[in-house]
């Protein structure tokens, strides 16, 4: 008799993500990665959202881009501790880069990390950094038809920003089909619309940060 043996290969990546999984749930602390095509709003969805939380929040962030220290620059505005990661030629951020970042951090005194990959949709989708949840921004200069050109990232991504909303009389966005096709790859997605400059439509993407972290909190 043949008993077939299937195991799942880890890879070196996964093998680190599981140990910062651990570390995010020992410490509890919510773990956010943001994932979006360079420019759709990542940087500047995270400059409000430390605008509006209070300062006492015990929030650190990670940046990622291939170059320049702008984004945590941006980011470091609000007085929050922030660490830019720059990865050269690589296109995502890596669970061995987060380690790296964390090793001086003292995660028992963070609530929540926001982790801002590198611009692109396509290569940070397969990488586990340990986070909670990967969140995927459109801004509606990119298409209503980015959900079923790249479905990867729409199909685990736990939230979808819509973001530039101000922008929508300007620019042929069809917003009904872009949420149709979010859905299509995603059913059920949770989606929200956000304009970081004009301030509009935050609310959801704050409660659903609430809401995750009251879950870290009870697990
Ligand atoms: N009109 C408009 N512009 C935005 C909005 N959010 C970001 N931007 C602009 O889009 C550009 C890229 O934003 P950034 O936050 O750097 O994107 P990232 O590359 O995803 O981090 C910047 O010029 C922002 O000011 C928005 O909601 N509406
Ligand atoms: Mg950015």
């Amino acid at each position: 008799m043949r008993v077939e043996v299937e195991e799942k290969v880890l890879s070196e990546n996964d093998k680190l993500a599981i140990g910062l999984r651990e570390r995010f749930a020992r410490d509890k602390v919510l773990c956010v990665n943001l994932i979006s095509s360079p420019g759709s709003g990542k940087t500047a969805l995270l400059e409000r959202t430390l605008e509006i939380l209070p300062k006492t929040a015990r929030v650190a962030l990670l940046t990622g881009d291939l170059q320049t220290e702008n984004d945590a620059r941006r980011l470091a505005r609000a007085g929050f501790p922030v660490k830019q990661i720059t990865t050269g030629d690589t296109c995502h951020l890596d669970a061995s880069m987060i380690i790296k970042a964390l090793a001086d951090w003292d995660l028992a005194g963070i609530d929540i990390l926001f982790i801002e990959n590198v611009g692109n949709l396509v290569c940070p989708t397969s990488y586990d950094l340990g986070e909670h949840a990967k969140i995927v921004l459109l801004s509606v200069t990119e298409g209503e038809d980015k959900p079923l050109k790249y479905p990867s990232i729409f199909a685990i991504a736990e939230l979808c920003i819509i973001n530039k909303i101000d922008l929508l009389p300007y620019v042929p966005f069809d917003l009904e089909r872009a949420i149709a096709n979010a859905r299509h790859v995603h059913p059920g997605m949770e989606i929200v619309q956000t304009s970081c400059t004009k301030v509009q439509g935050l609310e959801p993407w704050l409660a659903w940060i609430e809401r995750r972290r009251a879950q870290v909190m009870a697990e």
